[in-house]
């Protein structure tokens, strides 16, 4: 196809409820997304970098810019794109995975829309339901946190030192031991505190996400050596290579993947493919994405490899009102689940009127 225009649209997405990480308070999301226009309809993309670099180094602004000085002149200078050739297009610009991921998504919809199919049909969906996990950020108290965790097939409690060993005896208490629980810490411990995260070991939990910094797998594999929960990479794995060297190291033995942080849904494809021929389980992790990224989640969520459930939430978990339909948790045989979409595309509309509403700045057309 040939793309005749992008757009850049920031729009303003209110939390329901502060979400507390190692890393920080967010009250709100301001959401980059793109659009673009080509020769055989348009398509969306969700960029899912956060307006500060503190997850990890791509932040709003940051990504803006480089798809409107040299991601987004390039694709519109390319006589034929597809979301096949997205990545190579853009492989002469170092880094930037979410803003290329934005790109790819948004050429991938609007390639899946022209032909009638859905996301999940070419990702190679099996499921048409998938487990929902949710995320649950630091609480002021422990009471309050109690009252977030219902409804969901597994829960995972954001730590850091200092609010770790008693939520998740309080949590794995109200859950029974059957209850699917796991821990995040997005790099808020270093190795010294070995000893410290092996007293969560009674506590019989799935996994714990990202302990360490980003650049340090060997610390993990040392880790995944002295305790025995099950050290799980999310900040780490950039890319399938980086997925293999960690899991070769012993440093992960589940991967989390999101597709931004991978530089697209594709590379996410092929995380999953290698993830599944070493036998290491993966599940899909979450940006607190409107419903455009969170209906290509879903239906990555949906490949075999996907064994354990993902951070694909309810919509109302992070909104009140969202700019596609909402996601609804499922009832009776479906609790807990959600159903993947299988309209043409991401399977969900986007609302103009509320793009419009909620922008935070006019949006910015680049055309070749
Ligand atoms: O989308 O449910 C979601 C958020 C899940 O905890 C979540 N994401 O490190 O896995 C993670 C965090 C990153 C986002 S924090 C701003
Ligand atoms: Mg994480």
């Amino acid at each position: 196809m040939r793309i005749d225009a992008v757009e850049l649209h920031r729009v303003g997405m209110p939390l329901v409820r502060p979400f507390e990480t190692s890393f920080g308070v967010q009250t709100a999301r301001a959401v980059l997304l793109v659009r673009v226009r080509t020769d055989v309809g348009d398509g969306w993309g969700e960029c899912v970098a956060g307006s500060e670099p503190f997850y990890s180094s791509e932040y709003v602004d940051g990504a803006a810019h480089v798809i409107e000085h040299y991601l987004a002149p390039t694709l519109l200078r390319a006589p034929d794109v597809t979301a096949a050739s997205v990545a190579r297009l853009l492989a002469f610009v170092a880094g930037h995975r979410m803003a290329k991921a934005a790109l790819e998504a948004a050429v991938l919809d609007a390639e899946l829309r022209a032909v009638g199919r859905s996301f999940g049909e070419y990702f190679g969906a099996t499921a048409t339901w998938v487990d929902c996990g949710v995320s649950v950020g630091i609480a002021p108290s422990i009471d309050e946190l109690l009252a977030e965790v219902a409804g969901y097939k597994r829960i995972k409690l954001k730590v850091k030192p200092g609010w770790d060993l008693e939520p998740v005896a309080r949590v794995r208490e109200l859950l029974g031991r059957d209850g699917l629980l796991q821990v995040d810490a997005n790099t808020a411990y270093t190795l010294a505190d070995a000893e410290h995260l092996k007293k969560l070991d009674p506590f019989d939990l799935l996994l714990i996400e990202q302990p360490f910094d980003e650049e340090d797998i060997a610390s993990h594999a040392a880790l995944a050596q002295m305790i025995e929960t099950p050290v799980c990479l999310d900040e780490s794995i950039l890319s399938a290579a980086l997925a293999v060297d960690a899991i070769e190291r012993g440093a992960t033995s589940i991967v989390n993947i999101k597709a931004g942080r991978v530089g697209g849904y594709l590379e996410a494809l092929r995380v999953h493919d290698i993830c599944r021929e070493l036998a290491v389980p993966v599940w899909c992790g979450g940006m607190l994405e409107t419903g455009i990224g969170r209906a290509a989640n879903v239906a990555l969520a949906a490949l075999p490899g996907f064994t354990l459930p993902g951070d694909t939430s309810a919509s109302s978990r992070y909104f009140a009102d969202d700019l596609t339909e909402l996601f609804v948790l499922g009832t009776g045989e479906h609790a807990g689940q959600l159903r993947v979409p299988t309209g043409p595309g991401t399977g969900v509309e986007v609302d103009e009127a509320f793009v419009t509403g909620r922008a935070l700045s006019p949006h910015v057309t680049l055309r070749g």
